[in-house]
């Protein structure tokens, strides 16, 4: 039997976690990109590679795909793929960050001619969308300027209103768009949406389905991110979350690695602001494997999410807010930290096993031989993220 109350066990079985596409093809650093054996060769390919992750879990039914990265003749084909295989098709992540035209922006742009060529872009992703029965565009911009003085700030801001505008006119039904902010990279000196003011400003003015999206590895060091967690929640736009850890910047690397303390404080946020299992807070992934093996990498993460939602839902919260109505400051600390370093491993494995789960996903997928027959199966699989 596994230790968790029974409320907490239907917590964890609700929980879902979108899988990126692009964590299965290769990719690298700016210097290199590196291939493993068994790379995709088509998105077909990544979807089978992402239930994987799904079959030994049970926690990740829904894959999110980036267009251009995954263009299919048949989207429907695609989709009935995904459902033979246990998976959902989900979030469609826009790119307008590698053709020749968006050097000096894309949403943004100064050239009419280049901004209709973005938001054409954007309007082929919801078509797109209504194929594959997705619910979330979610855009995330490349676009700002390198040096003060290069571009128009202002002009930028208002022209990627219009933009969005554009684009949020065309959804229909539930469907969502979901704005991403990231403080720098590629440009370096100013960003057009580099933080969730910005990001709330645009969504706030757009509509009730225009939400936000918090990409834990987008921030300045030393931000507090679950204060914007809390904040975003509180107003109702925290549509979803991109999850990664970093040490330095935007690094990408499996969640909850470089600050697993950092996560659990995030993920109580979340539980605390009603936004876990809330259909309005999508969990989503976004990281790229460079030099680990992919499928293995994405199943750490999902664990990683699992492990600190088990640990965030034991904080004893009427403990908690005991203390901090009475000011006990080194009493409300300890209840926090008691949930943090509970070792929910062991509770986990058994929860698993009661639902027909490997105790240890990890061991059982390595122990399955899926490796070693892609590797023999797929030999040239080229299909790149990053290095595209
Ligand atoms: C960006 C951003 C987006 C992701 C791309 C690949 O930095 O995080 O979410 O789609 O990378
Ligand atoms: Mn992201």
């Amino acid at each position: 039997m596994s230790s968790f109350t029974p409320a907490i066990s239907d917590e964890l079985a609700a929980q879902e976690i979108e899988l990126p596409s692009w964590a299965f093809g290769n990719s690298g650093t700016r210097f290199r990109v590196f291939g493993t054996p068994g790379t995709p060769r088509d998105p077909f390919e990544k979807i089978s590679d992402a239930a994987q992750v799904h079959k030994y879990t049970g926690l990740a039914p829904q894959v999110a795909l980036h267009i251009p990265w995954d263009e299919v003749d048949s989207y429907s084909q695609l989709r009935e793929h995904a459902e033979d295989n246990g998976m959902r098709l989900g979030t469609i992540n826009s790119n307008t960050f590698q053709a020749e035209e968006y050097k000096f922006g894309s949403l943004t742009h100064h050239d009419a001619a280049t901004r209709q060529k973005a938001i054409d872009h954007h309007l082929r992703c919801i078509e797109i969308m209504n194929e594959t029965g997705s619910r979330d565009l979610k855009i995330w911009l490349a676009d700002g300027s390198n040096y003060p003085g290069q571009a128009d700030l202002r002009g930028r801001q208002d022209r990627l209103f219009e933009s969005l505008q554009t684009i949020y006119a065309q959804l229909s039904g539930d469907q969502r768009l979901v704005l991403e902010y990231k403080f720098f990279e590629p440009a370096f000196y100013h960003t057009d949406v580099p933080d969730w003011g910005t990001a709330f400003a645009q969504t706030a003015a757009l509509g009730e389905n225009a939400t936000v999206c918090l990409d834990t590895g987008h921030h300045a060091p030393g931000t507090n991110i679950e204060f914007i967690v809390m904040q975003l929640l509180r107003v109702g736009k925290l549509g979803a979350f991109d999850f990664n850890s970093r040490f330095y910047a935007d690094d990408d690397l499996i969640v909850g690695a470089a600050d697993p303390f950092q996560l659990f404080r995030i993920i109580f946020e979340v539980v605390r602001g009603g936004g876990l299992n809330s259909p309005d807070v999508n969990f989503m992934l976004d990281q790229c494997h460079n030099i680990e093996e992919k499928i293995p990498g994405q199943i750490r993460s999902v664990l990683n999410v699992q492990e600190m939602t088990a640990r965030a839902l034991l904080v004893d919260r009427e403990a908690l807010t005991a203390a901090q109505e009475a000011n006990d400051v080194l009493a409300g600390n300890e209840v926090f930290m008691d949930a943090f370093y509970t070792d929910v491993r062991p509770g986990l494995a058994a929860w698993r096993e009661e639902r027909g789960l490997p105790a240890d996903p990890m061991k059982a997928f390595l122990d399955s031989g899926y490796l070693a027959r892609i590797a023999d199966d797929r030999v040239g699989g080229v299909q790149a993220s990053w290095g595209a």
